[in-house]
């Protein structure tokens, strides 16, 4: 049943899509980019959502220990799944810190947890917009000013598909917000995150990347899609980006001795404002999604395990889906293609010694 949904549905995104496209004024060879990729993204979304169906019950229970005495980092925290991510560390007696554009939006996420009863943890909220290098350089120094150790940075936020848009720094919006920003933020938290580690409890470094990596490619030639721009091929490059370089980091915590960790991960089709815009929410109808979907809650459950859970502690560099350890696509293993992403962020955000300033 679940199946046949699934299907129909794509099936039917993928006409409708391919229908307006021809009527669409773009020039032909671009049409015919974006059908093969909204016929690619079916393909591995229906996919991935097979497999949420077929693992999630066993997850609902995965074991998550407290975090007393810890102290967290979240990248938007104060909408959609990072909401109930930060619930829960606050559960577990952790110490959240939430980095978003809209502060007033963080601090209600906190009440509502009062209201509702848990009295454990602390929450603190702090401005950051990842569309802004200075927002981002300002944000980690009040961080570095008030925090001397930060134990789990979970880089959440994210932003999937939409019109084309340049930030104020002069990139794609995808590409900084979900990984060149959170590549700056890890640069400027990683010595707080080396003095939060220890040899046998490793401080932790979480990206939430997504099963959209499977189709991304790197495009050195036109990295902001100035040419042509895909929206969900720019997504998918930005999360391919973030695997690249958490793999990247692992080897150099390695080389390093430096008691930090490093996972990467995707949350599940999770329902949320993530969607919000894209033909799915428009053409599919509601019970199909919450038929199929996780709820953020669910979502928030391999997050929770990749920040805390012991039984990952040696197994930092690997890529998770339904707390389950998979591999990423090949690409994601190529130290080519990490080391020549590596240097060029460096380079687009004129780091020289990455960590160290
Ligand atoms: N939902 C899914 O099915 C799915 C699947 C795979 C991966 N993911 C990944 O999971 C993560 C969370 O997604 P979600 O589903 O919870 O999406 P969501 O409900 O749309 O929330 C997105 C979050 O990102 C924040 N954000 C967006 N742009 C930002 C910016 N410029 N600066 C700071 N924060 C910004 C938002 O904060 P504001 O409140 O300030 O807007 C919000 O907290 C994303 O990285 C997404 O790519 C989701
Ligand atoms: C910020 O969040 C608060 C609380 O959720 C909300 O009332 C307000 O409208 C938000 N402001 C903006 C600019 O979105
Ligand atoms: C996570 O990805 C960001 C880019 O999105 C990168 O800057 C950061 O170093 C990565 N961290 C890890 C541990 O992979
Ligand atoms: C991780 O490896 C160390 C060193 O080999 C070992 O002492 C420790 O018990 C391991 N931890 C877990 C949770 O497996
Ligand atoms: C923490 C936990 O229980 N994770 C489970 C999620 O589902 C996979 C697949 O069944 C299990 O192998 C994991 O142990």
């Amino acid at each position: 049943m679940e199946l046949f949904i699934i299907a129909a549905v794509g099936l039917v995104i993928v006409l409708v899509i391919s229908i307006l496209l021809l009527f669409s004024d773009k020039p032909i060879k671009h049409i015919i980019a974006e059908i093969k990729y909204e016929i690619i993204y079916n393909v591995v979304g229906s996919k991935a959502l097979l497999e949420d169906i077929v693992l999630r019950e066993k997850n609902d229970s995965a074991e998550i220990p407290m975090g007393k005495g810890k102290v967290a980092l979240i990248t938007g925290g104060a909408r959609g799944i990072g909401v109930e991510v930060v619930k829960k560390l606050v559960e577990r007696d952790v110490h959240v810190i939430i980095g978003c554009r809209n502060v007033s939006s963080g601090e209600k996420v906190f009440q509502d947890i009062r209201q509702e009863g848990i009295e454990k943890g602390d929450v603190k909220v702090f401005p950051l917009d990842l569309a802004s290098l200075q927002s981002i350089k300002s944000f980690a120094n009040m961080i570095k000013s008030k925090y001397s150790k930060i134990h789990i940075l979970i880089n959440n936020a994210g932003k999937m598909f939409g019109p084309y848009m340049e930030t104020e720094d002069g990139f794609e919006s995808q590409f900084q917000t979900n990984y060149l920003g959170h590549f700056l933020l890890t640069h400027l938290l990683l010595p707080e995150l080396k003095a939060a580690g220890e040899e046998n409890s490793k401080s932790r470094i979480v990206n939430v990347s997504s099963c959209a990596h499977l189709v991304g490619d790197i495009d050195f030639d036109d990295i902001n899609f100035r040419k042509q721009y895909i929206a969900s091929a720019a997504y998918a490059q930005s999360k391919l980006a973030q695997i690249l370089f958490s793999n990247h980091l692992h080897s150099l915590m390695k080389q390093e001795n430096a008691p930090v960790a490093v996972y990467s991960l995707h949350p599940g089709i999770v329902d949320t404002e993530l969607f919000d815009g894209t033909y799915l929410k428009k053409l599919a109808p509601g019970w199909a999604i919450r038929m199929l979907f996780k709820t953020p809650q669910q979502g928030a459950v391999t997050i929770l395990y990749a920040s805390l859970s012991h039984k990952l502690e040696n197994h930092s560099g690997t890529y998770l889906s339904n707390c389950h350890i998979m591999p990423p696509c090949e690409l994601a293993y190529s130290t080519n293609l990490q080391d020549k992403l590596f240097e060029y962020s460096k380079s687009l955000l004129g780091i020289k010694l990455f960590g160290k300033e």
